[in-house]
């Protein structure tokens, strides 16, 4: 049972003069940006909800800088309201909700080592019972996440993967380590059901036919853009229930499955995409699910002038947070 009065404190910080307040209240230029200005706590058994970015794009493969996207998600994500004023859903009253810092990374020339720090990040987070919200970085830093959290839920995970590709290539440049490969690797080892997962928003990519032949050859749900418009953002979002049932669910959502007009700023935009409002009532749509961790990855500052597409993704990191806080009774 959560203590609400323990969960309204652990948002209280004490400034300079000795004066207790919450830096969520003050106005929304202020306070150092922490994810939604959240506390940034280290110790992990203070926390039912971490937010953590990873600042990784070592797995791109074409126009780099997502690098920079948690420092700048973080920053627009002083945009976002604490309630969803759509779905009355509070995070922040129902779990105590913290910014738990970075992935360090021991050699972060090295994808080996990459994909055995984000692991081992996760880990930690895992063994703690707390639910992560993963900001990235690029898409390749998804399959160290389940790696983690596929060990200590001990079976195959199901996914809802919104996203412009299905990331289920082969080798590429000689590397199996790329922002295009993870649902792929995850297959092969086990760590998520295909047939308990749902790819939303498909249309591009490099080498197209060899994705799409192995995520329908090995039972993925595949919803391309066509069968999306087609459909609509509510019939897709009871497919994905379908699909995913009450298994332990991953919620990944790759920026560049909005339409480039909403998020320019991603190193393989595709035109034709989902638009912002789609997205986010299809998200709300998604709730209940048996979730264990989500993440939004692909937001790169450098290609993102305006500082929309941050926004964007901060946006839609906050409905995933919505989905993970309704966990927490
Ligand atoms: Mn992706």
């Amino acid at each position: 049972m959560i203590d609400r009065e323990d969960i309204s404190n652990f948002y209280r910080a004490r400034n300079i003069l000795g004066e207790d307040y919450n830096p969520m209240d003050m106005v929304r230029f202020s306070e150092v940006p922490t994810f939604m200005r959240a506390p940034q706590v280290h110790n992990l058994d203070e926390v039912d909800i971490g937010i953590i970015g990873i600042p990784y794009d070592g797995g791109l493969t074409c126009r780099a800088g997502a690098r920079h996207g948690p420092r700048e998600v973080r920053n627009e994500s002083t945009m976002m309201r604490a309630i969803n004023v759509v779905t009355d859903v509070r995070p922040f009253e129902r779990a105590r909700v913290a910014d738990i810092g970075d992935v360090h990374f021991s050699n972060m020339f090295s994808q080996e080592d990459v994909v055995a720090d984000i692991e081992k990040y996760y880990d930690a987070i895992a063994d703690a019972g707390v639910l992560p919200l993963g900001i990235g970085g690029d898409h390749s830093v998804t399959y160290p996440i389940l790696r983690a959290l596929a060990r200590k839920h001990q079976q195959p995970l199901a996914v809802i993967h919104v996203d412009a590709h299905t990331d289920t290539w082969a080798e590429y440049q000689g590397s199996k380590f790329h922002h295009g490969s993870p649902f792929r690797l995850a297959t092969e080892e086990g760590l998520v059901d295909p047939t308990k997962t749902v790819q939303i928003g498909i249309r591009g990519g490099q080498n197209v036919a060899d994705g799409l032949n192995y995520s329908r050859d090995n039972g993925m749900r595949l919803i391309t853009i066509e069968e999306f418009d087609d459909l609509g953002w509510k019939a897709v979002a009871e497919e994905a229930r379908r699909v995913v049932g009450d298994q332990p669910v991953y919620l990944t959502f790759d920026i560049d499955g909005l339409d480039p007009v909403y998020a320019p700023g991603t190193g393989t935009p595709e035109a034709g995409g989902i638009t912002m409002r789609e997205a986010q009532r299809m998200l709300r749509d998604l709730a209940g699910l048996n979730y264990i961790g989500g993440d939004m990855v692909e937001v790169s500052p450098p290609l993102d002038p305006s500082g929309m597409t941050a926004m964007n993704g901060a946006t839609i990191a906050f409905e995933i947070l919505c989905l993970l806080a309704l966990r927490f009774a």
